[in-house]
């Protein structure tokens, strides 16, 4: 009997693998401090996705947005962007780097990176922006942390 069981779960598990197009929710919280005792931080603030996967950014602490920044979003993607305090989700659909920034606190250096697919074509205009220091800073390091 135990071993039929087994048996199953394996093949159910190969069957979930197989399947092409699985696509996540990613839960990006923004937080007044995080883990790392960083003050006013996206946590996660840099994501790895899939095409199709959904972004949500969750206002666990008040007094915050999420807005993409213009030129720093794949080509073709309209603007993402939430009022103070307010939860926003969006598809991923377009591959590419995407970086979005709280407006309250973008001096100091709350940003996030959504990466979606391997190889982002605007990584270098990403890398180049300019933008206040602790958020250029934070920026790069969390493109560094994804190895890119
Ligand atoms: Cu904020």
């Amino acid at each position: 009997m135990r071993k039929t069981t087994k048996t199953f779960t394996l093949a159910t598990s190969l069957a979930l693998f197989a399947l092409p197009a699985f696509s996540a929710e990613i839960e990006v919280k923004m937080l007044n401090k995080g883990g790392d005792g960083e003050a006013m931080v996206f946590e996660p603030a840099a994501v790895k996705a899939q095409p199709g996967d959904t972004i949500k950014f969750v206002p666990v602490d008040k007094g915050h947005d999420v807005v993409s920044m213009p030129g720093l979003v794949p080509e073709g993607v309209t603007e993402i962007k939430g009022k103070i305090s307010q939860e926003v989700s969006f598809t991923a659909d377009k591959p590419g780097a995407y970086v979005f920034k709280c407006t309250p606190h973008f001096g100091m250096g709350m940003v996030a990176v959504i990466v979606v697919g391997d190889a982002p074509a605007n990584l270098d205009a990403v890398k180049n922006a300019k933008m206040p220091k602790k958020a250029k800073d934070r920026l790069d390091a969390e493109i560094a942390k994804l190895g890119l």
